[in-house]
């Protein structure tokens, strides 16, 4: 059913600035009055027509094709109308104050997506997607967000959710028929299915940790005393002088981000002030930055000096993953190297001025980023989608864990119902009906 919330809303959907064409949508029940105020000719449904748009006085104020979806046919499922014009600010924006005359008001956000998951066309997870696949700045994060918007992440959801609910049907008859109770829970059945419902969350997880990884990519931190090349590694990785690089200690005092992308993944790398102790304000200030950055990290890379190799006192939380790296090969020899290494537990040797040692140091990130090019079909996800898919993991297991155990099945019962509630988070469906309608059907228990 169309849930058409009153008022039409319009907006120029194209991009700001100079373009061949620009469009005007237009959603709501006034489209089509709008379309015969605004179009020189009448318009079909679904067929494009080249038309004027036309100012109140009838005088011409574009000329292009527009086009009128009939609800529920369309992405809002109510009325639209679309006015392809000539891509200009101006030109735009007068076709727009048309229709905003006429009794459209202007679209806030997403509001186009909105009306279209009220109106059941499309699930919450894929409306996100559709504004990833906008946002998305690599090739792989553009493809992981079309497999969500066609669905591909909903289904997979859908599927673990058609297992949960097959889980409590099943425990909800078996609490019924209390006599049995026991013996029934502890049947072989529930094995199978629960190793089959821990893989499915374990599979589905990996993937969308993937996607969502390719979406927000991984922020790094590099952090050292003064002059371990800190700016150097940061030029190197981002293939430009975008640091100031000196032998004057001290040179960096403020934080510097640069965001680059290894095989798809975007990493957000951030240069900082050298650790030291200092009396200088401006720099005191820059390590208390740097320090906040390193707490907020996904990944702190320690960088000390092979020539003179200092461990930096972090002062920041023991959970903040750190990894050691061994800079200005190039200044000493092997075994000095080695053995400053080994001194630091270092993973990695490099010359940031050479260059030496940086695709080492982007596979490495990359694996930071739990990147696996083997796993196929990643779809766009969301911090969100993640903290959901990991409660329902988490709930589904402790009722497992419950059932086979034999203890309180109520309990158990409980969590599954939690845990589906988690995934309908996902997709934005809260529907408790449907569990009941699903009990009802496949069990006429007659009572
Ligand atoms: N030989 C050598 N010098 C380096 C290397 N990395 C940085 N440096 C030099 O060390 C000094 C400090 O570098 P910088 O990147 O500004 O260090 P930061 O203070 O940690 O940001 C500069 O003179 C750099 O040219 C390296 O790998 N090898
Ligand atoms: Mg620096």
């Amino acid at each position: 059913m169309i849930q058409s919330s009153g008022d039409t809303i319009a907006a120029i959907a194209s991009g700001a600035g100079r373009a061949g064409i620009g469009v005007v949508r237009v959603s709501g029940s006034l489209a089509p009055e709008i379309a015969r105020q605004v179009c020189s000719e009448p318009l079909q449904p679904r067929v494009a027509s080249y038309q004027a748009f036309l100012d109140a006085q009838g005088g011409s104020l574009d000329e292009g094709i527009a086009l009128l979806f009939v609800s529920p046919n369309s992405f809002t499922g109510e009325d639209v109308l679309e006015l392809q014009g000539h891509g200009g600010p101006v030109v735009l924006d007068m076709i727009m104050q048309r229709v905003l005359e006429l009794g459209a008001r202007p679209a806030k956000p997403g509001e186009f997506s909105e009306r279209a998951f009220l109106n059941d066309k499309l699930d919450l997870a894929q409306a996100e997607a559709i504004s990833d696949l906008i946002d998305s700045s690599s090739v792989a994060a553009a493809q992981a967000a079309v497999r969500s918007m066609s669905g591909e992440f909903s289904t997979q959801v859908q599927l673990i959710q058609e297992e949960l609910i097959a889980l409590r049907v099943w425990l909800e008859a078996a609490l019924d028929f209390s006599e049995e109770e026991i013996d029934f829970l502890a049947e072989p059945a529930l094995h199978a299915r629960a190793n089959k419902l821990r893989a499915d969350f374990d599979e589905l997880l990996a993937k969308a940790e993937q996607g969502q990884r390719l979406r927000d990519g991984l922020t790094i931190v590099i952090a050292g005393v003064t002059n371990a090349g800190k700016s150097s590694l940061l030029n190197a990785l981002a293939g430009v002088d975008s640091a100031i690089v000196t032998d004057i200690e001290g040179t960096t005092r403020d934080v510097l981000r640069e965001q680059i992308t290894i095989e798809g993944v975007p990493l957000h790398i951030v240069d900082t002030a050298g650790l030291r102790n200092t009396d200088d304000v401006v720099e005191q200030e820059g390590i208390r930055r740097a320090r906040e950055q390193m707490q907020s990290a996904d990944h702190v890379l320690v960088l000390v000096d092979a020539s003179d190799p200092v461990l930096p006192a972090l002062e920041i939380d023991s959970e903040i993953p750190r990894t050691v790296i061994v800079n200005k090969s190039d200044k000493v020899d092997a075994s000095q190297l080695a053995s400053v290494a080994q001194q630091f537990e270092a993973a990695l040797q490099i010359s940031a001025k050479q260059g030496e040692g940086i695709k080492e140091l982007q596979s490495y990130l990359l694996s930071l980023a739990g990147h696996d090019s083997a796993v196929e079909g990643v779809f766009s996800a969301r911090r969100r989608h993640l903290d959901a898919l990991m409660k329902a993991r988490e709930s589904t297991s402790q009722a497992i864990e419950r059932l086979q155990n034999s203890q309180m099945p109520e309990l158990a019962a409980e969590e599954l119902r939690l845990a589906q509630q988690s995934l309908d988070e996902i997709t934005g469906r809260f529907d408790s009906d449907d569990l009941l309608g699903r009990i009802f059907s496949s069990f006429c228990i007659g009572k």
